[in-house]
Parts: C-alpha cells; structure tokens; sequence
C-alpha cells in the first residue's frame, strides 16, 4: 500500500508522530507533582495539558473514554468534540494519568496515555470494573480463557513458553477482592507482581516479559482502562479477554443505554478497539518499560512507545525538551 492509499484507508501515518507531543505534555505536567501527595492535582495538570495539546491535532475526535461523564467532568469528558475538526473523523480514549495514587505517592509505573482509532471502532465502555485476562504476542489464539481457572491458564502458558509453573510471574492489582485469585494463583507455584495501581500498565507489561518480567495479567480493574488496554494490545499482538462486572440493574441500564446488549460479553481486544488503532504512553513516573519524565537543568526528557496496529511498530521515543516555556 502506498502512502496516498495509506491515509485515505486508515489514520493519518503523520498523526503517529503527532500524537506523541499529547502524552508527552500531559506526563510533563503530571510528573511536576510527583510525590506530593496530591492526586487531584496532580490530574488535573495532566488533564489540562493533554487537551490543550491534543485540541492542535488536525483531527475531527470525540472523547469516547474520558475524565467521566459530561456532568461530573468538565474536560475531556465522554462526548467532547477534540481537535481542530479538519482532519479524519476518530475515536479518542485516554487517560491523561493512569495512577494519580502512584504518581501522588512517586512509585512505578504511572502513564499518560491515550489511544486514536477509526471512528466508531472503540468499545463506549461504562465506568465499572472489567475482569480482565492478558498475555503476550507470539502464543497460540485462545490460549487463555477468561472462563477457565487461573491455574488452568497458568499451566497452558507455562507449557506454551517452555517453563514450568514456578517460572511464570502474574501481575494483580493489590485489592482485598482479589484475595481469592491471588491464593489460587499462589498455590500454582507461579509468582506474583502485585501493583498499587496501574493495570493499563500491568497488561501492556505482558507483551515484552524479557523486560519486565511479567507473564500473565489477572483480575479486575476499571473497564475504561480495560479498552485502553486492548488498544495497546491491538499494536503489540498479544491477547486480552475482558467482561464487564454488571453486576446491579443500575449498571446493566447504564451498559444498556451505551449499546451494551449482553451483559455477560467476553471482549477480546480486537472487539474492544477494532480497524486501525493508534496508542501513545509516556511514562511519569520511572516504571518497567518506560522511564519517567526527568527535569534536567536546561532540558527535560520524556520516554513514549507509539504504537500503531496496521503496522504493528513498536517506537520508542526519547525526547530532550531545550524549549521549556512550552510546557
Ligand atoms: C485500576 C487501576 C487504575 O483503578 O483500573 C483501578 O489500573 C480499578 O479500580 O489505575 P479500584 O481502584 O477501585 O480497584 C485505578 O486504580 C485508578 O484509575
């Protein structure tokens, strides 16, 4: 496919590069408040940044998966037209921080991120917890099953990689309702990363074990961060199986009223960001895969991945800001 045919099938190819100045400036913002204790703010900064930035976009976006609903947030929230409107028609899901605990309290692992697909291609999910299922790239389809225990999927994956049990290391969001999932995990042999916060971060850590040493992610965590999630995973390869937790009327109407019809969907990541999808992480905080934002005497540096699916490249951009008035 030539470049002409490129742009008109899919997203724009220079948006790739475009889209990394949108994390970049929120983590920026963000990682000024490392370590003070104050998540609010902390977000709010991010917030701020990311929308000024991403409103230079030529793109015609609308916010699908946000700071909430349009009552309770006041930007970024689910529905707001983002971008200068000359530019293809998208979908935009972002967090302009993933972890405001983490990056409050200074431990790994906070992100800004954000995730542009066609439009109509990502999942409008509601803000409930998802039960969640990842691995990496390069295992046979439906290795994992979100239905099957997790010592069931922690053998098939053992066996698939060539290790025994004891080898493999399962990332768990560090709640008292995974209790019973961090025992059955544990009575595996196989190891567990508990995080704080972060599971944006924990699936995408699958998909490059070498590096951070984590195999499999389990559990449940906040479904807006799920299709986030999927987003990356559509760029990586890897897989995912997610279902949202409806477990009140109140959320089965919410779900309803967003199109969700069966409550007890199995998502893979292919269902929750479909076509051609662009993702962008900056780290704020020093994590696993990414580096956090360093503020140097005269420059500022930032670690991204942007990833985008119909190419699956994985780049990695480490940028030294000379210009700090821009931020
Ligand atoms: C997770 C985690 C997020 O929300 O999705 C979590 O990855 C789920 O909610 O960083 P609980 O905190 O209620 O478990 C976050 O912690 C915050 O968005």
């Amino acid at each position: 496919m030539n470049m002409a045919q490129n742009i008109v099938a899919g997203l724009d190819r220079i948006l790739t590069m475009e889209v990394v100045r949108v994390t970049e400036r929120a983590a920026v913002a963000a990682a000024r408040l490392r370590g003070r204790g104050d998540e609010k703010a902390a977000d709010q900064v991010a917030v701020d940044a990311m929308r000024q930035e991403l409103n230079r976009l030529a793109i015609k976006g609308t916010v699908v998966i946000g700071e909430g609903e349009r009552d309770e947030a006041p930007m970024l929230y689910i529905g707001e037209e983002v971008g200068t409107g000359k530019g293809p028609a998208v979908d935009i899901a972002l967090d302009p921080l993933e972890g405001t605990t983490i990056c409050a309290k200074n431990l790994p692992n906070a992100l800004a991120v954000i995730a542009i697909a066609e439009k109509g291609s990502l999942l409008f999910a509601p803000d409930v917890y998802m039960d969640k299922i990842a691995i990496g790239p390069g295992y046979p389809d439906s290795l994992i099953d979100i239905d099957a225990s997790p010592a069931e999927n922690i053998a098939n994956l053992a066996k698939a990689k060539g290790v025994a049990v004891p080898d493999i290391t399962a990332c768990i969001l560090d709640r008292p309702r995974h209790a019973k999932l961090i025992d059955a995990v544990r009575a595996t042999g196989a190891a567990i990363r508990l995080i704080g916060d972060g599971d944006v971060a924990g699936v995408i850590h699958t998909t490059d074990p070498e590096e951070t040493g984590i195999d499999i992610y389990l559990g449940t965590g906040g479904a807006p961060e799920g299709v986030l999630a999927a987003a990356a995973l559509r760029c990586t390869g890897g897989q995912m199986q997610g279902r949202l937790i409806l477990d009140t009327p109140e959320k089965i109407a919410r779900a309803e009223k967003m199109g969700i019809s069966d409550p007890k969907r199995v998502y893979r990541a292919q269902d929750m960001a479909r076509g051609d999808v662009l993702f962008a992480a900056t780290g704020v905080t020093d994590g696993n895969l990414l580096g956090g934002v360093k503020f140097g005497r005269t420059f500022i540096t930032t670690h991204t991945i942007v990833l985008r699916s119909s190419s699956r490249t994985v780049r990695e951009i480490k940028a030294r800001h000379q210009d700090l008035e821009k931020f």
